[in-house]
């Protein structure tokens, strides 16, 4: 079986605030030398804009060729691990992005389908995290800015491409930084990646 590559991304801050735990999670699991056994791990730190997220997905996926991506943000969700399921094909939030870009009801692509569903096991995830007492849920509206914006165009490109095989987007609360989230979050990363490539199974 060949190494799969997972690229696995976050986002940087938006909206006037200091932190976004996505990005923070990202340079963290980059500074320990993150590994999983088995699985090619590489990490991206996303512009919270429209077009420059659109450009960057599109080059690391031409680059990396990833079977997999998990792509973090986060929204206002409670647990630690909000799994989203479904991307709609809609950008409409009041919120500008970072180069002060406002979308509102503006199609993702104009002859894509109203929605899909996240190709990966959401159900065995959620079950992973819960054997290891990580708080996760999953939702079935991951909003109508960046976060849904990204989940759309990974899921969009793997159905008229195949690359990636399978994405899937992850809400993280709006919560500080410490080293109890981190030891959490890196447990998370290394669950949802081995069941996301069907390394693990339940
Ligand atoms: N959360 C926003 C965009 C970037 C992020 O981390 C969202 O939920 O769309």
């Amino acid at each position: 079986m060949t190494t799969p590559t997972v690229l696995i991304t976050g986002f940087e801050p938006f909206d006037g605030m200091d932190e976004n735990l996505s990005g923070t999670m990202i340079r963290h699991l980059e500074s320990v030398n993150f590994e999983i056994p088995h699985v090619d791990l590489q990490f991206a730190v996303l512009p919270v804009s429209y077009e420059k997220a659109d450009v960057r997905i599109l080059e690391l996926l031409a680059e990396l060729r990833p079977h997999t991506v998990l792509a973090f943000g986060i929204g206002r969700s409670e647990p630690l691990i909000t799994i989203e399921r479904i991307a709609l094909n809609i950008d409409d939030a009041e919120c500008c992005d970072n180069c002060g870009e406002s979308r509102n009801g503006t199609l993702i692509e104009a002859d894509g389908p109203a929605a899909y569903f996240s190709n990966v096991p959401l159900v065995s995830i959620q079950d992973a995290l819960r054997k290891a007492a990580i708080p996760s849920a999953i939702s079935n509206h991951a909003g109508a800015f960046l976060c849904n914006h990204l989940l759309y165009r990974l899921l969009h490109a793997s159905e008229t491409s195949g690359c990636p095989a399978s994405a899937c987007f992850l809400h993280l609360p709006r919560i500080p930084w410490d080293r109890n989230i981190a030891d959490q979050l890196e447990h998370a990363v290394r669950l949802i990646a081995e069941t996301a490539t069907g390394i693990r199974s339940y």
